[in-house]
């Protein structure tokens, strides 16, 4: 899977590409992920992606025609591209496993207070936004869910921590985690999962984890 960002932060996008779980699937060549600077697409002295919008108010709008430019030397006819923006569709697990099947995605990050609208008329197959608060921009949104999409490829996750037996595939939060030692300043791992009663210990984490989920996410035991 080939996944490309648009951006005016593209080294943000390569700190991220360059450690652990991302870093591990491009050594695997089971993903190619790339930072693609929007302004290699500008031709005048100040790299300009940005103007005012018409209408007036504050703050600046990202132009369409560097963006027109990029995807058009970029994409390919298989690329699903994909505006980042607070408008778009709320991410969730299915929507990763929906991205994971696709071949080619291009992730068009916002930045400054909006995209011209033709950007989101005319050039993008899909939006979608990370949740209900603001952030300065598209970036992080892409890398997050370039992170819950590269992870769900198979082969990139250890056979150990497999994508299809985790929390929000099975509906219902993780069990509380214990490792060494057994007692810290008095604050004492639950007896049970020292000893090597499988079945007890496979009983008791299903428990605490419908507990935590009634405690903490009821939503998803409505569901
Ligand atoms: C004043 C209206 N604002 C919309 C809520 C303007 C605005 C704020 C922040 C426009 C863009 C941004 C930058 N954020 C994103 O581009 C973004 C985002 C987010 O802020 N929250 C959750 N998901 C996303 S996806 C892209």
């Amino acid at each position: 899977m080939k996944i490309q960002i648009l951006t005016i932060f593209p080294d943000v996008c390569r700190s991220v590409f360059s450690e652990s779980i991302l870093k591990r699937a491009q050594e695997k060549n089971l993903a190619s992920l790339e930072a693609v600077d929007l302004r290699r697409w500008t031709n005048d002295r100040h790299r300009t992606v940005d103007d005012a919008p018409y209408g007036g108010g504050p703050g600046m709008v990202m132009k369409i025609e560097p963006i027109d430019l990029a995807l058009s030397d970029i994409r390919s006819p298989l690329s699903k591209v994909i505006l980042l923006t607070p408008q778009g569709r709320k991410f969730s697990d299915p929507i990763a496993r929906e991205l994971a099947k696709e071949p080619d995605l291009i992730f068009l990050c916002g930045h400054y207070e909006g995209i011209d609208q033709r950007v989101a008329d005319h050039l993008v197959d899909d939006e979608i936004s990370i949740g209900d608060y603001v952030l300065t921009s598209g970036v992080l949104p892409a890398l997050v869910v370039t992170d819950a999409v590269v992870r769900l490829i198979p082969g990139v996750l250890g056979d150990e921590q497999s994508a299809q037996q985790d929390s929000f595939s099975s509906g219902i939060l993780d069990h509380p985690h214990y490792t060494r030692p057994a007692e810290y300043k008095g604050w004492k791992a639950p007896e049970i999962l020292l000893g090597g009663n499988h079945a007890a210990i496979e009983k008791w984490r299903h428990e605490a984890a419908l507990e935590a989920t009634q405690k903490r996410r009821p939503d998803l035991l409505a569901r």
